[in-house]
């Protein structure tokens, strides 16, 4: 009794959030860091560098005109999903030269993000098959530019090869709830296939 009454007014400790590890993938300039910026509840960790005139030949901006940095090794959030649930997130760099990064960056993570510019979505090919082969679950997010065409979810899909149950969701990177429901997706996504691939190990 006496334990009870003295409980009574005490918080129970909260239990820890469970931590998970989210990838940004995709190709240059799709919208990698501005989501991650968008929806990060701290401060993001950016690494941009300045585009030059030396980077010309390789860089391609075609679609993203108004590009004047890009990302060299990584950015970095955190978003808390729920109580219980924080998502730390990984921005990979877009750029081919740097894509020796993403091996580093993908080790323990439960799911990915693949970004997509429907004017460029050849540049995404990379990120999906990165993922489809080591298995990692991930969602493609269509970033819907300004003045871009809009392509239904089933045009998408049929381009990009994709297998029925990787979702398809269309996103503005600019804005936080938005981004956030492209995390939910990956999240729910990814859970559900890890306990797909438990009951098929039983
Ligand atoms: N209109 C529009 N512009 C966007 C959107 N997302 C990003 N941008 C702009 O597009 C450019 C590319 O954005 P970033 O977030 O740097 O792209 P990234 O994928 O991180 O690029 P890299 O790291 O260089 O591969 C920036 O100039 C953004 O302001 C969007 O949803 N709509
Ligand atoms: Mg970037």
């Amino acid at each position: 009794m006496v334990f009870g009454r003295l409980d009574r007014g005490r918080k129970r400790p909260a239990a820890a959030p469970v931590a998970l590890k989210i990838l940004v993938a995709g190709g240059f300039g799709v919208g990698k860091t501005t989501l991650v910026g968008a929806v990060s509840e701290i401060q993001p960790l950016r690494t941009e560098e300045l585009l030059t005139e030396a980077g010309r030949p390789v860089d391609d901006i075609d679609g993203v005109e108004g590009k004047h940095t890009t990302t060299v090794a990584m950015d970095f959030g955190r978003i808390t999903l729920r109580e219980d649930l924080v998502l730390y997130l990984f921005g990979t760099p877009g750029q081919q030269r740097f894509w020796f990064l993403w091996d580093e960056l993908a080790q323990g993570a439960l799911g990915a993000v693949v970004l997509a510019d429907t004017r460029r979505l050849a540049d995404c090919f990379a990120a999906v098959d990165y993922f489809e082969r080591r298995g990692i679950a991930f969602t493609l997010a269509v970033n819907c530019f300004d003045g871009a065409e809009r392509h239904p979810e089933e045009a998408v899909r049929d381009a990009l090869d994709l297998d029925p149950h990787v979702p398809v969701v269309m996103c503005d990177a600019r804005d936080r709830e938005s981004a956030k429901d492209v995390l939910v997706s990956v999240v729910e996504h990814a859970l559900a296939s890890s306990a797909a691939r438990r009951t098929a190990a039983v």
